[in-house]
C-alpha cells in the first residue's frame, strides 16, 4: 500500500515538473531581443464569415494578457447592409441576446456597437462581402468569452467562444 503510494505522488511530481512550454519559452528568450519576445508573444487570429451566415470557427484560442492579432475576412458576395458580419468579442457575463437586441436598436449609425461599446472587450468594423478588417488587443483575463456578429438576426448563428488560457509561468 505505502508503495503504491509513492509511486503516485512521483507520478503527480514528474508531471507538474515536466512542463515542456516552459523550457520552449526560455530558449526564445535566451536567442532574441526583448522587441522580437514580445512580438513573437502576439497570437495571430483568422476568422471569416460568409454569405450563409456562418463564421468558419466555433473557437479562438489565446493565452492571458498576451496581444492578439486579428483578422476578420468576409468571403461572402453579399454586400454590407443585407449581409453584414463583424466580429464581437463580448465582455464576461454579458448577455447575448440582449446585446444582439440592443446592437440592432443601436444600428447602421454606431456600426451595430450599442452602449459605446460598455460591453465589448473588442470588435471590428462591420463588412460586406469581399471586405476584411484586422484589429489588435490583449487578451483578457483567463476565461471563456462568447464572440458574436452584431449584425441583426445573426448572432443566433454567428457566435462562438474565445478560450483564453492563463499565461504559463
Ligand atoms: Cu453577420
Amino acid at each position: 500500500m505505502k508503495s503504491w503510494f509513492i509511486l503516485m505522488l512521483a507520478a503527480v511530481t514528474c508531471f507538474s515538473c515536466g512542463e515542456t512550454p516552459q523550457k520552449k519559452e526560455s530558449l526564445k528568450i535566451g536567442g532574441t531581443s526583448a522587441k522580437e519576445v514580445t512580438q513573437s508573444n502576439t497570437t495571430v487570429l483568422a476568422l471569416s464569415g460568409n454569405d450563409a451566415m456562418q463564421f468558419d470557427k466555433k473557437t479562438l484560442e489565446a493565452t492571458a494578457g498576451q496581444p492578439i492579432k486579428l483578422t476578420f475576412r468576409h468571403v461572402g458576395k453579399i454586400e454590407k447592409r443585407i449581409m453584414g458580419h463583424n466580429f464581437v468579442l463580448l465582455k464576461e457575463g454579458t448577455n447575448i441576446v440582449a446585446f444582439a437586441n440592443q446592437a440592432a436598436a443601436a444600428g447602421a449609425p454606431t456600426d451595430w456597437i450599442p452602449n459605446e461599446g460598455a460591453e465589448v472587450i473588442a470588435h471590428t468594423k462591420m463588412l460586406g462581402g469581399g471586405q476584411s478588417d484586422m484589429i489588435t488587443f490583449d487578451a483578457p483575463e483567463p476565461g471563456v468569452y462568447d464572440f458574436i456578429c452584431s449584425f441583426p438576426g445573426h448572432s443566433s448563428m454567428m457566435r462562438g467562444q474565445l478560450i483564453v488560457r492563463e499565461a504559463a509561468q
